[in-house]
């Protein structure tokens, strides 16, 4: 029986455990990669662990989410980021160098390697044949300090492309077709790799854009093959020796099959509020637009912006659409200013944008009261924009040019003002890695510098044997992290856990966290009640730490998605699955909740006795945890069991 590119990377790095998909597998991380926003807490973490050096292949530190620099505390982020960067043998990629995954992907990345990223969307280096895999802080952290990453071995689902796209039609249309048949809910541990003639016919830089937006599925990772395509982009970043073929065996089995003729698909764009509420955009043709973002770490490659400069020269933004857009990496500014691109931009009215996260993560460009958006990111969340009323659509860069010219929705394909464009694939790209900083040998001189934003990574308690408390907070379906932990105008607080965790569930129920800390300092626990797909989107550890810090002791939801889940025992919070939704009706908000016997229930058992005093009945919840996780859970979190093994 033959195997798939996912089966061979994760044979080739297994280190226990088993490769049954649905059974726990420790694989080994070769690359790992942080950025700001969650990276203070990885290496506050890693300090934690008393380790003099990073001990993997490769670990790079960038700098690209908190780049506003309203205030002291982003700036004090970076010189502790790149002072603990130089002292712990980690690259450092500075501020104004570009967005981790774009950078990561023209830089380092390389087939057949694994990838663990602090972001969701670290599995864009999938375009380039690389198992790269987004986690929670700490658990990059372990992964630096050598620890293997423990996951649960995925289903691999084969996504089989035919045909080829049709000009005006792009990279972000397929991965929205995929969307709109997987959508964002019920993917965990799974791989979707990529395969038929039509991958033949992608670059690179379009493959990484397929598998960034695999993460709004919930998706482990996503996967192409390496091949001649692959090699031709490793050549023009001038990499070309960390090349090597990567193919799935001709008879190669998968858990499922999802084919996509690429010459039938048409511009789609996911409506508010999901990535997963798929549309033709010729079914919104005439709609006004107010605002259009193009940029981000799904569409802000050469290519992208070159076709974007093609539809826009020698054409004005319409008077009521304000156009940003923010390019990729420096490399990626460097080339379009080089041969005209950016200068076509300009003439055209676009405001140019640093070149990081920026305008994805809410932390500017928020549209105005209800205003339409069109953006070409991955995340529609509700009020993650910055603005509650907004109304975010995801788009191609295409339909996102051509929009921002008519100022109305306009399907590139039913248009007459621009009449071709040009997929231009550079052949030698600009590289330049000064602003990257690479540890020195000797980092004995080193001083880490703190200022007063950076904290302490938070610790928890070990499990009680009687938890008793309220269900302090009752939602719905899909919550994300972004409804969890609020980034925006709060992400500047993510290294001051009290400060931030004042703003848990702020634009939902906007007392919680006062509740909360009332209830903890009673010695009341805290439960959150959820609906399917808790904790979808981010892989921010903040949405389990800042609960944590306000007592919160177990989630109950119906589902709870992969990255959140680990987080949740990473710091020893118990995820629990609820095992009907009449059991999720059955519950209020402010219900008294009681685990007995706590600590043997955890130690023994799956599943877990709970008894609902308020209402006067029991019932039974899912601990679906590896051993590790049950543990972790015990000892109040991972960071208490890992220092407890290195005593
Ligand atoms: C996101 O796109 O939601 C983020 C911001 O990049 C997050 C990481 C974070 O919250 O810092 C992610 O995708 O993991
Ligand atoms: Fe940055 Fe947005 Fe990509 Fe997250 S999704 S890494 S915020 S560009």
């Amino acid at each position: 029986m033959g195997s798939s590119i996912t089966r061979k990377i994760l044979s080739e790095h297994f280190m226990g455990g088993s490769l049954k998909a649905g059974e726990s597998l420790d694989i080994r991380i070769d690359q790992t990669l942080t950025q700001d926003a969650t990276g203070t807490m990885a290496y506050l973490q890693f300090e934690a662990l008393g380790l003099d050096k990073v001990k993997n292949e490769l670990a790079v530190s960038y700098v690209d989410h908190n780049t506003i620099q309203v205030g002291f505390e982003n700036a004090d982020d970076h010189r502790y980021l790149q002072s603990v960067a130089a002292k712990k043998g980690v690259v450092f990629s500075r501020p104004g160098n570009g967005i981790c995954h774009q950078v990561h992907l023209e830089r380092f990345s390389a087939p057949g390697k694994t990838l663990l990223g602090s972001d969701s969307h670290t599995p864009t280096c999938g375009g380039m044949g690389m198992l790269a895999i987004g986690a929670g802080g700490l658990d990059v952290a372990l992964a630096m300090a050598g620890v293997p990453f423990t996951i649960i071995a995925p289903k691999v689902i084969e996504i089989r492309l035919t045909g080829k796209l049709r000009p005006f039609v792009s990279a972000k249309d397929i991965i929205l077709k995929v969307l709109e048949h997987f959508t964002t809910k019920g993917n965990v541990n799974t791989v979707f790799e990529y395969t038929g003639e039509g991958v033949k016919t992608l670059s690179v830089p379009e493959r990484a854009t397929i598998c960034n937006m695999g993460a709004e599925c919930g998706v482990t990772s996503s996967l192409f093959p390496a091949d001649e395509i692959t090699r031709e982009f490793l050549k023009a970043q001038h990499r070309e020796v960390a090349f090597r073929e990567l193919s799935a065996d001709s008879d190669a089995t998968y858990d499922g099959l999802f084919e996509i003729d690429l010459s039938t698909l048409e511009p789609l764009t996911a409506c508010p509020h999901s990535p997963g509420n798929i549309m033709k955009v010729s079914e919104l043709e005439g709609k006004k637009v107010d605002q259009v973002l193009i940029g981000s770490c799904t569409n802000s490659s050469y290519q992208d912006l070159v076709k974007v400069g093609q539809i826009l020269d020698g054409h004005h933004v319409a008077p009521g659409v304000s156009l940003g857009i923010a390019p990729g990496s420096r490399e990626v500014f460097e080339m379009i200013s080089c041969d005209g691109t950016l200068t076509k931009m300009i003439k055209a009215g676009a405001r140019i944008l640093e070149s990081a996260c920026g305008f994805c993560i809410g932390n500017h460009f928020s549209p105005s009261t209800d205003g339409v958006s069109l953006r070409t990111n991955n995340r529609n969340f509700e009020g993650r924009s910055g603005t509650k009323s907004g109304q975010v659509y995801l788009v191609s860069p295409e339909t996102a040019a051509i929009s921002a010219i008519t100022g109305v929705f306009t399907s590139p394909l039913n248009q007459d003002i621009v009449k071709s464009v040009e997929n231009i694939n550079a052949s030698d790209f600009y590289t330049d890695d000064s602003m990257l900083i690479f540890p020195p040998d000797d980092s004995s001189n080193v001083e880490i510098v703190r200022g007063p934003n950076i904290g302490q990574p938070p610790y928890n308690t070990p499990l009680t044997s009687v938890i008793a408390g309220q269900a302090t907070i009752k939602v719905g379906d899909k919550i994300t992290t972004d409804h969890i932990m609020p980034a925006g105008a709060r992400l500047k607080y993510r290294s001051n856990i009290p400060l931030y965790s004042t703003f848990v569930f702020e634009g939902v129920d906007k007392d919680f966290s006062t509740r909360c800390s009332n209830r903890r300092d009673n010695g009341i626990a805290n439960f959150i009640v959820a609906g399917y797909s808790y904790g979808q989107g981010s892989s921010r550890e903040h949405a389990a730490l800042c609960p944590m810090y306000l007592g919160v002791k177990a989630v109950f939801a119906l589902s709870i998605e992969r990255i959140h889940q680990a987080n949740l025992c990473n710091a020893g919070i118990l995820p629990l699955t609820l095992l009907s939704e009449e059991d999720y009706e059955k519950i209020s908000q402010d219900d008294e909740l009681k685990l007995d016997d706590a600590i043997n229930q955890v130690k023994s058992g799956s599943l877990i006795k709970v008894t609902n005093v308020t209402k006067g009945y029991e019932f039974e919840c899912k601990l679906d945890v590896t051993e590790t996780q049950r543990d972790m859970l015990l000892k109040g979190g991972r960071l208490n069991q890992i220092k407890e093994s290195l005593r």
